[in-house]
């Protein structure tokens, strides 16, 4: 599609501004078609970039090897920029706009050189719904344009719906390296090194621009840079709340239907329990979001969340036929494999794939790889953030609501990370302010989604801390605000904190996790309907020991363990939320939470007290 067959003058002027600035030897605005997907996907087969994979395993499907430096999210390059430094907050790095766009502009002047640059006019959530927003990302990848429409809506629609003055959101995308005349990619990765990375949200006039790196959420702008980062200031704004969430469907045996939503830190289990098969009989989950939720009232007063993405930009390690099923199939054909090993078959593989390594496999920096059981220090064949990009439409367990521009009412929240100790399996809060502070108090052991996070648990709240655009203290207002806004506090989603990683002392899953954790959202269930057997504990209300059917393996001891109160392990973690935590947010860290804070500490004195031996001693 040409430029000039845009309507939309905004559109076009900035266009011409960035092919002035960036000199592409060309401009496309993309249609989202297949014809053009194909196209880009020859190209960068012949470019060297992508290896297609056996025709008759992986149809239609990809594998591409990035640049051992561009492998993740780089936290230490994203920027928001505001013009004010307290409106980013502690939790985001800062740099005045006016610098950081001098800076950038010098980077970007050129950085297109001997590149097409690609117009993608996308619409998170569904082309036309009044919650869905639209974004438009010019970038000179051919592999961002290719996942770009696997996640989003693209192309024509899109167009059409932007009218000729509609709202969207600029996102500049380069990977900062021009080619000289001639010059090609010959199978190197092209990215930026890593001091000339910037992602970087300018939140005042909710600009995104991205430079230097390929990868996932640094690069597909519209995931976590426009609908997390940018959404969440609009959220704020707009009274509404962008999440970094799954959103499942859980019918119980007599067909009731429930809609739960999950927010877990980067690689801490989204996309599997929102596709996992229960081991309970009669009961069935469906996926509607693996990543990402957005969350309004509907007239009748309950919280709707709505899916934004189309397709899964999944964990491939870990994933496995028993694991998840549908993920797998999800990402049997049209996929884009990223980091993954290659077999002498052309199919992939990873650790935890649930098969050895079939003979010498090349490992995702290109070399011949050997499986060595016996060396626990063997390095990876697959990167450990290594993903799948796999169209939403091809996953087995995708609910025919998936799309529904109104969304879904939501019934319970989840909360979690990976422990593994002190948090138990399960707890629910007693109120939406309970449920908050849950949610601000999330820890979880750090994983391989970002590159440069130091090791060790880091509190994650609301495993927003890498995406929340503005200033965390006022996003946990903005949380309290939104549960006292409703019509009626019973209709406010009920909140859980759960945690499926707890370990042994020896180092084992205490919990089997995946498929099982259907048992715990029984439990959430009937804690909707009012039905769950439950106790009152100083952290919360909890399951009975008997309340959760126990999963094959699992001692009565172990289930006793996964539901009971550490009370002097949760004393250590209050008191660290207390002295290192919440003082980082300062005067904007609201007083419900510290209130909060307060009680449940002063409930776990209570229980730790030494009982009183007989009447005379009250
Ligand atoms: P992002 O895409 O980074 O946001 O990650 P995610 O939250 O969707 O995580 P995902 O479901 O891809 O899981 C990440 C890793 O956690 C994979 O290696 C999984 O195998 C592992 N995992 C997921 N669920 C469980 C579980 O219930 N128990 C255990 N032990 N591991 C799990
Ligand atoms: C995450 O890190 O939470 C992801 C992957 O979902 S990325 O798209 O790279 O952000
Ligand atoms: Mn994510």
């Amino acid at each position: 599609m040409k430029l000039s067959e845009i309507k939309h003058a905004g559109l076009v002027k900035w266009v011409n501004e960035v092919a002035a600035l960036t000199t592409p030897d060309e401009v496309v605005v993309c249609t989202g078609s297949k014809a053009e997907y194909d196209g880009l996907i020859e190209g960068m087969v012949k470019s060297g970039l992508a290896t297609r994979l056996n025709p008759e395993k992986k149809p239609g499907s990809v594998l591409f090897r990035s640049d051992p430096s561009d492998v993740a999210r780089v936290e230490k390059r994203t920027y928001i920029s505001c013009a004010k430094q307290e409106d980013a907050g502690p939790t985001n790095n800062w740099i005045d706009p006016v610098e950081l766009k001098a800076t950038m502009t010098g980077l970007y002047k050129g950085c297109m050189k001997g590149r097409k640059m690609y117009v993608i006019v996308f619409s998170m959530g569904p082309v036309g719904s009044a919650f869905s927003k639209i974004g438009v990302e010019i970038t000179d990848s051919e592999y961002v344009v290719c996942n770009m429409i696997i996640m989003t809506r693209v192309g024509t629609k899109v167009i059409e719906n932007l009218g000729t003055d509609g709202y969207f959101v600029p996102c500049l995308h380069s990977v900062g390296k021009p080619l000289a005349a001639g010059e090609a990619d010959n199978g190197v990765w092209p990215c930026a090194p890593m001091e000339h990375k910037y992602i970087a949200h300018f939140t005042d006039d909710k600009v995104i621009w991205s430079y230097g790196s390929g990868y996932g959420g640094n690069a597909l702008l519209g995931k976590k840079c426009l609908a997390l980062r940018i959404a969440s200031v609009l959220a704020r704004d707009e009274g509404w709340l962008a999440e970094h969430m799954l959103i499942l469907k859980i019918t119980n045996p007599e067909g009731k239907v429930k809609y739960i939503t999950a927010a877990f830190p980067s690689a801490c289990g989204k996309t599997n329990l929102a596709m996992l098969i229960p081991t309970i009989e009669g009961w069935k989950v469906e996926t509607l979001s693996d990543d990402i939720a957005w969350l309004r009232y509907g007239k009748d007063g309950r919280l709707y969340a709505m899916s934004v993405e189309t397709g899964f930009f999944g964990v491939a390690p870990g994933t496995s036929a028993k694991s998840n099923p549908n993920a797998l199939a999800a990402a049997s054909k049209n996929t884009i494999f990223t980091n993954v090993a290659l077999t002498e078959d052309k199919d992939i593989w990873w650790e935890g794939i649930g098969y050895d390594a079939p003979g010498t496999v090349i490992d995702w920096h290109g070399n011949p790889w050997t499986q060595d059981k016996a060396n626990k220090e063997q390095a990876p064949a697959a990167h450990p953030n290594s993903r799948f990009t796999a169209p939403a439409e091809q996953c087995p367990c995708v609910a025919k609501e998936w799309n529904d521009p109104k969304g879904v009412p939501v019934s319970a929240i989840l909360f979690g990370g990976r422990r593994p100790s002190t948090i138990p399996l399960v707890h629910m809060s007693r109120s939406w302010t309970h449920g908050t502070f849950l949610g601000s108090i999330v820890g979880s052991e750090v994983t391989a989604a970002a590159l440069d996070v130091a090791s060790g648990i880091r509190r994650d709240p609301m495993a927003m801390k890498p995406f929340i655009g503005y200033n965390a203290g006022d996003y946990f207002q903005h949380w309290l605000d939104v549960g006292a806004a409703a019509k009626d506090q019973s209709l406010l989603p009920k909140i859980f904190y759960v945690n499926w990683f707890r370990k042994t002392q020896d180092g084992k899953w205490l919990w089997p996790g995946y498929g099982d954790n259907s048992r715990v959202l029984k439990w959430v269930f009937e804690c909707c309907d009012g039905t769950a057997k439950t106790v009152d504990t100083p952290i919360g209300i909890m399951p009975t020991v008997d309340a959760i059917d126990r999963p094959e393996g699992v001692s009565e001891e172990d289930m006793k363990a996964l539901l009971s109160v550490d009370v002097e392990g949760w004393k250590k973690e209050l008191e660290d939320v207390r002295k290192n935590h919440y003082p980082e947010f300062g005067d904007k860290m609201p007083k419900a939470l510290w209130d909060v804070l307060d009680d449940v500490e002063a409930r776990l004195d209570k229980a730790s007290k030494p009982r009183r031996c007989c009447h005379c001693c009250k």
